[in-house]
């Protein structure tokens, strides 16, 4: 009869633990207690988040960029990633004698530029560094705001290799 007793009691103790209030509050203050102790060491890729704020975060100052401020209406190749410069075409192209432009805010200083974009001629296309900014692009009706064509049609060769992206003017405002 003992072992029937010892069980009983242990069961009757079981039921009465886990459902006494008693048992109930020490049951929420575990999983209070386990929250408040595990959750400051889970393992949160806080480095990762950094890294990738940084990298979503536009190159604005970087003319092998895209997201450089000057190319906002550019559709094409960047000369800076082709042997050229910003403003000089590669050795051994042409600058296009037709060109579209572009206005560009330049958040360094705040100010609206007039961007005269020209591909640059003669050589096969560059490959690098594609870039597809439209900001205030119109359609081809509108040609001189239109860059999704070549502007080397009226150069002796057509072949284009990449684009350049020059200041004109800046608004004084
Ligand atoms: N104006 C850049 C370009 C060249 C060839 C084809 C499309 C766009």
């Amino acid at each position: 009869m003992n072992w029937f007793d010892s069980l009983f009691e242990s069961q009757a103790r079981r039921v009465a633990r886990m459902s006494s209030r008693r048992g109930a509050l020490a049951r929420v203050a575990r999983v209070l207690v386990g929250t408040a102790f595990t959750l400051p060491v889970l393992p949160f890729d806080r480095i990762g988040a950094t890294a990738q704020a940084a990298g979503a975060k536009k190159k604005v100052d970087d003319d092998t960029s895209c997201d450089y401020w000057r190319y906002c209406a550019l559709d094409g190749f960047l000369c800076t990633c082709c042997g050229g410069t910003i403003s000089s075409c590669p050795p051994g192209t042409e600058i296009s004698k037709v060109s579209w432009v572009g206005t560009c805010h330049n958040p360094l200083d705040g100010k609206d530029y007039l961007i005269t974009y020209n591909d640059c001629c003669g050589a096969t296309t560059c490959g690098r560094c594609g870039c597809n900014h439209n900001e205030r692009e119109r359609p081809g009706y509108r040609m001189g705001v239109h860059n999704d064509i070549n502007w080397c049609m009226a150069n002796a060769s057509n072949s284009y290799n990449c684009t350049v992206a020059a200041i004109v003017d800046v608004s004084e405002k």
